[in-house]
């Protein structure tokens, strides 16, 4: 039956408040305006970030939502004037869209286009509506993309065509964990061969990021858990040693300074604790060493240290999506991992259909996953 400019009845994950169980509901998914794209999603996988959302420590959403901003799927339908996409297209979202005219698209260094909802969290498209609701009820979107659900409706500044072999069941991972950390190596911190690196959280973003050092050439990469069952995947991506800081009486910095000859080159923070970002700062060498942080902090935190940790010529930065224009990147890394440059699968952890959702949920705050994938 074709569908198109038609609604569609399907079934999606809502969160109607924090600290909530995502429940199934049917939901009414409207037809896309001019410039926007109705996607069929095949899979998505689950990141800490939704939960971050789920838990209440990330104001970057309006409730009721429809959460999920890693997911592949298949072009349904398209609204007037889309040309990057057409129906029957595999596709991935962008939780970073570019417009390609903004100052954040057209600066060479900058990604972050001026259409993202982070930071603004208005949880809505441009023209301030979403197609989605449920039982008479507005529903949100989530930064642009909401994978959350068997139909979702994107800006065509948010969704791009990969190729048509892509297994999306592996490929949505590029739409945010994979891509966040490996760029975080490769493009924002631009590791360089026979440097040392520290990479704290060996979650689905930590362990691209050691994909990453090692694809760069990187000759140490240590990796730090409090969760020591990370270290076997750790070790089989590429880190060279792993710690925990719970083995150790000292803090974790002077370990890693003693390691390294008082520092690393290249310091990662992958899981959104302000004192691990200090610890990932004092890491990296006091006058050749970046820090960078990838995890994002609650909303109400703040990041506190003495301006004096980078006198002597430290550097501390920081970007969403590894720095990534998403547009241009992510159709480049779906060829290279059809091309075997190289493999999510050790990120892969468990495959579960979408109606269990909360159980995919339960298996990362309990520490046993990676990352899962729904499937639809
Ligand atoms: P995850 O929860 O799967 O991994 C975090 C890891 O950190 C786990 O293995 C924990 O055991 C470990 N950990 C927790 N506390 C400590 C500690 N004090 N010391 C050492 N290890 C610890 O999360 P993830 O990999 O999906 O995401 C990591 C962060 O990255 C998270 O904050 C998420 O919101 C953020 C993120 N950022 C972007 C971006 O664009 N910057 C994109 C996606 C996710
Ligand atoms: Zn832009």
């Amino acid at each position: 039956m074709d569908t198109t400019g038609k609604v569609i009845k399907c079934k999606a994950a809502v969160l109607w408040g924090p600290h909530q169980p995502l429940m199934i509901e049917e939901i009414e998914v409207a037809p896309p305006k001019a410039h926007e794209v109705r996607i069929k999603m095949v899979a998505t996988g689950i990141c800490r970030s939704d939960d971050h959302i789920i838990e209440g420590f990330l104001k970057t959403s309006k409730y009721p939502v429809i959460l999920g901003h890693e997911g592949a799927g298949i072009v349904e339908s398209v609204g007037s004037g889309v040309t990057c996409v057409k129906p029957g297209d595999k596709v991935i979202p962008l939780f970073l869209p570019y417009c390609g005219e903004c100052r954040g698209c057209t600066e060479p260094k900058s990604n972050f286009c001026r259409k993202s909802d982070i930071g603004k969290n208005t949880g809505l498209l441009s023209d301030h509506t979403s197609r989605f609701t449920c039982k008479g009820k507005l529903i949100h979107n989530f930064i642009c993309t909401s994978t959350f659900t068997e139909y979702t409706v994107v800006e065509e500044t948010s969704v791009v065509k990969i190729h048509d072999d892509a297994p999306l069941d592996k490929v949505c991972l590029v739409g945010c964990g994979f891509t966040t950390g490996y760029g975080s190596a490769v493009n924002l911190a631009k590791v360089e061969p026979g440097t040392t690196c520290a990479v704290f959280g060996l979650g689905g973003i930590g362990l691209s990021v050691i994909i990453g050092c090692k694809v760069a050439g990187a000759s140490k990469i240590i990796a730090i858990d409090t969760n020591s069952t990370k270290f076997e995947k750790a070790k089989e991506l590429g880190a060279t040693e792993c710690i925990n800081p719970k083995d150790y009486d000292n803090p974790i910095h002077e370990v890693i300074q003693q390691m390294t000859e008082g520092g690393v080159h290249y310091s990662f923070e992958c899981i959104g604790n302000t004192d691990v970002m200090v610890s990932a700062l004092l890491s990296s060498h006091v006058s050749c060493g970046t820090a960078v942080i990838v995890g994002v902090a609650p909303s109400v935190s703040i990041l506190s240290f003495s301006p004096r940790l980078l006198l002597p010529g430290r550097t501390l930065k920081s970007a969403l999506f590894g720095g990534f224009k998403s547009k241009k990147c992510v159709p480049e890394l779906v060829t290279d991992l059809i091309a075997g440059r190289f493999n999510v699968d050790s990120l892969l952890s468990h495959k579960l259909p979408f109606k269990e959702i909360n159980k995919g949920f339960d298996l990362l705050r309990k520490g046993e996953s990676i990352r899962t994938v729904l499937e639809f």
